[in-house]
């Protein structure tokens, strides 16, 4: 019974120490708040970029909805096409000395789910498919972070279909982990350019990247897991672990359209991936594509005509240690790039972009 008179005793100490935690924890957010971390003048609560590195902060998706009204992220704007809050942006250095005074685009801060948009709308498009006036032509730097839970559902022909639509030829998608999506676009016409990531992404940079969980159902040109359209891309250091992709042709595992890409260490995995013509395991079009150190697991490819478990089309590809894996349920593509022990050498990479 002694135990007893101890019990309001240890209560009210623990009442005391929540109490104390939770004022602890709100003068800390506080004074992170009114500190200037890059000195730059700005203290954290005004500052877009309180890091100084160029890249605008996205603390969650409230900041990640903001990422499509100003598509060359060289400020935060709540109005589309405004160029919007740049108070801040920059403050630091580049690692050759020179001072950062600008923003050039985003970086994720947070994980983002996306559990509460039932159909999202895909940041950056093209009004047809080679014509991007409005692709996201900046940096985005996910940090590691996930991005869950993606549904899209578009009944109308579109060109670029992901999370992100479309991207230029200059932006960089770099560390994104995105995880638990369904992507359904099955219009009528000829829609073109879709992919887990990003629809639309000719001659862009997409580094250390990945999709994992999730579906396409698309009667969509250019199909692919990570990618719809990458003619030209450099994909480095990223994989995509799914289930089903079915595109109309040229559909990959990585990449659907994967003319003249540049493919690095990279993995792809899907229980099926199916399509009319040009359907390969880790890209649909490979023509004069470059893949070195990149993997296809499973024996997965489904079509009439230019199928093949690493590319469907592989005419004048240039391929380096790179190959096929019959065992999807053993091994996914994480397991087989750690396996392999796959040295980042981010030195060719940067010769290659
Ligand atoms: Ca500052
Ligand atoms: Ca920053
Ligand atoms: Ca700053």
């Amino acid at each position: 019974m002694k135990h007893l008179l101890f019990a309001p005793i240890i209560a009210a100490i623990t009442l005391i120490f929540i109490v104390a935690c939770s004022i602890d924890k709100s003068d800390k957010v506080i004074e992170l708040q009114m500190a200037d971390t890059d000195s730059d003048g700005y203290i954290n609560l005004y500052d877009v970029d309180d890091d100084g590195d160029g890249l605008i902060e996205i603390r969650g998706i409230a900041d990640f909805n903001m990422v499509r009204n100003n598509l060359d992220g060289t400020g935060m704007s709540s109005t589309r096409g405004q160029k919007g809050e740049i108070y801040g942006c920059g403050g630091g250095i580049t690692l050759e000395g020179e001072p950062i005074d600008s923003c050039h685009g985003y970086e994720l801060v947070a994980d983002i789910s996306l559990i509460d948009y039932a159909k999202w709308q895909p940041i950056g498009s093209c009004s047809a498919n080679n014509e991007c006036e409005d692709a996201f032509n900046a940096v985005f730097e996910g940090n590691g972070h996930t991005i869950s839970d993606l549904s899209i559902n578009i009944d109308r022909v579109a060109f670029g279909v992901g999370l992100f639509g479309a991207i230029s030829p200059e932006s960089e998608l770099r560390n994104i982990h995105v995880r638990n999506s369904m992507v359904v676009f099955e219009p009528e016409g000829e829609p073109y350019d879709v992919g887990i990531l990003v629809g639309h992404a000719r001659g862009a940079y997409i580094e250390g990247s990945s999709v994992v969980g999730g579906d396409i159902y698309t009667t969509a040109f250019d199909a692919g897991g990570l990618i719809g359209d990458g003619e030209g891309a450099t994909v480095t250091y990223s994989y995509v672990d799914v289930g089903i992709i079915k595109g109309a042709s040229e559909v990959g595992g990585l990449i659907g359209g994967g003319a003249s890409s540049n493919i690095l260490y990279s993995c792809a995995s899907a229980s099926i991936i199916y399509g009319k013509e040009e359907v390969g395991g880790l890209v649909g079009d490979g023509k004069n594509a470059m893949i070195i150190s990149s993997y296809a697991v499973g024996d997965i490819t489904k079509g009439e005509t230019a199928v093949g478990d690493l590319a469907g089309e592989d005419q004048n590809i240039n391929v380096k240690d790179s190959y096929t894996m019959e065992n999807t349920q053993e091994f996914g593509c994480f397991e087989m790039i750690s396996m392999d022990n796959l040295t980042p050498n981010i030195q060719l990479a940067e010769n290659i972009r």
